[in-house]
């Protein structure tokens, strides 16, 4: 049973946002976890920080009408909501994914609050995109919506303001059109998105950051434990840039990854994915932009599975790093029926309640998505700093800063949650961690 105040905040959200099921679903997987700090520390009921903390400062939202190679006008809804900016500039990727609405976007940028909050670099909390769909679009098409996109965004930007950067459906061309447009309209040059291209603005690092920091995350947590990634058998989700990334870093720390998927089907590899696959599925996904079912028309040995997700696949490992919900209940249970040992999410709240509650249940060892997937937004701070001191750092340097990063995520997630009664609750501990210092800066900023 959580306090009242946690329980009336989440039954506020609820009244106020019947139509969000996501953004509820977000708010409650963190409002519950916060019990035993409401209870130590009544100063955050007294100044209600769970009330302001659910309501983004603003939500903006514009039409973004574009025109198709053959002229036909089409028109998206475009979104950016500004969390929180108690302790830096708001902060936070763009989705471009048909699926997008106000409450995905707002529980990616609730989500973002506590993630920036535990890389320990100032970045406050928001989150952007639109339902337009990349599949199938021309790269002058893509580019016609970016500026399209950008012609609004432009004006609730700005580097020590508001600094997206990509994520579903926007990666490093996406940020190119969008950044031209945002310094042909204002003459500038700033650090206004992240994850530019290396030459002008981008940081060395940060394509790989995501999946890179996610296994960094998840080897702290095995060592914890006395487990370590090598010789361990990982089901991988998604095909994008946070997969590509995790699947190589598991093989380059001696683990085999037999999955990888899209939206349409998985493809399941017994004797593990190689290097030549890997080269393959980059080039599939980030060039050509295909389906991942080519990987098993390609390599004999690889299966196909249409229509279905990794987790009914025998491994030691889950890394869902496709989207939300990808993991419900009865996915946790194959998994836990399977012998998994640990997930640690490379997506945005890709379990649901109930499969979180089964890991936890059966000492599954869970790495939440806002500890386990920050290395991303985490380098997006470094590409920041980087551009505000008008430098360059090395791979090697940004790579060195990102793996103290997440083990020092790792420690802070934890601590907290020894030291707040649920040692191994890694949940808790990051949730508790990340909110302590969002929910500080606020009460010492006073009430706005
Ligand atoms: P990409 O667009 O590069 O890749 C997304 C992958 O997920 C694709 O393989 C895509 O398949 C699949 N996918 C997307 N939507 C669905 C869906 N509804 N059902 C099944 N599969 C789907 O995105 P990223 O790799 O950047 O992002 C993946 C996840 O990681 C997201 O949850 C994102 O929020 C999260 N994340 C990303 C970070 C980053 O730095 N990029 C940082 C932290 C978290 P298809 O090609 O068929 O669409
Ligand atoms: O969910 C995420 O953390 C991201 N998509 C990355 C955000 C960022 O600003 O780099």
């Amino acid at each position: 049973m959580v306090s009242e105040y946690i329980e009336r905040v989440i039954q506020q959200v609820i009244a106020r946002d019947p139509d969000q099921p996501e953004f509820q679903q977000a708010v409650r997987e963190v409002l519950t976890t916060l019990d035993p700090v409401i209870k130590e520390h009544p100063e955050i009921e007294e100044h209600a920080i769970l009330e302001r903390i659910v309501e983004p400062d603003r939500v903006i939202m514009f039409r973004v009408p574009w025109t198709d190679d053959q002229g036909r006008v089409h028109v998206n809804r475009g979104f950016r909501v500004q969390f929180n900016n108690a302790i830096g500039p708001y902060k936070g990727g763009l989705r471009f994914h048909p699926s997008v609405t106000l409450s995905i976007i707002k529980f990616l940028g609730f989500e973002q609050i506590y993630k920036n909050a535990l890389t320990g670099i100032p970045m406050g909390g928001g989150k952007g995109g639109s339902d337009f769909d990349p599949k199938g679009k021309s790269d002058a098409e893509v580019m016609r919506f970016c500026q399209s996109f950008m012609s609004e965004l432009y004006r609730h930007i700005g580097a020590n303001m508001d600094v997206p950067a990509g994520d579903i459906g926007v990666g490093g061309r996406e940020i190119g059109y969008l950044f031209g447009m945002w310094k042909k309209i204002t003459k500038s040059w700033e650090g206004v998105l992240t994850g530019k291209g290396y030459g002008w603005g981008g940081s060395l690092g940060r394509p790989e950051a995501t999946g890179y920091g996610l296994v960094y995350f998840l080897e702290e947590m095995l060592k914890a434990n006395g487990e370590t990634v090598k010789g361990k058998t990982v089901l991988v989700s998604g095909s994008g840039n946070v997969a590509q990334y995790a699947s190589q870093k598991v093989m380059e720390l001696g683990g085999t990854v037999v999955t990888l998927s899209d939206s349409s089907g998985t493809v399941y590899i017994p004797d593990g994915l190689t290097q030549e696959m890997w080269e393959f599925v980059m080039e599939l996904k980030n060039v050509r932009r295909g389906r991942i079912k080519e990987l098993a028309e390609k390599f004999d040995g690889v299966e196909y599975h249409a229509g279905e997700k990794p987790w009914k696949f025998k491994a030691d490992i889950a890394l869902p790093s496709a989207t939300q919900n990808e993991i419900l209940g009865d996915d946790a249970r194959k998994l836990i029926e399977n012998g998994v040992i640990a997930v640690a999410e490379g997506a945005n709240m890709p379990s649901n309640l109930e499969a979180i509650e089964l890991y936890l249940k059966n000492n599954i060892l869970y790495g939440p998505a806002k500890a386990a997937n920050a290395g991303g937004v985490a380098v997006s701070g470094l590409e920041m700093s980087q551009n505000a001191q008008f430098t360059n750092w090395t791979f090697e340097q940004v790579d060195k800063k990102l793996q103290d990063i997440m083990k020092n995520i790792f420690e802070e997630s934890r601590k907290a949650a020894e030291e707040y009664g649920h040692p191994g609750n890694y949940l808790m501990g990051a949730n508790i961690a990340g909110f302590l210092k969002v929910a500080r800066a606020m009460i010492d900023q006073g009430v706005q």
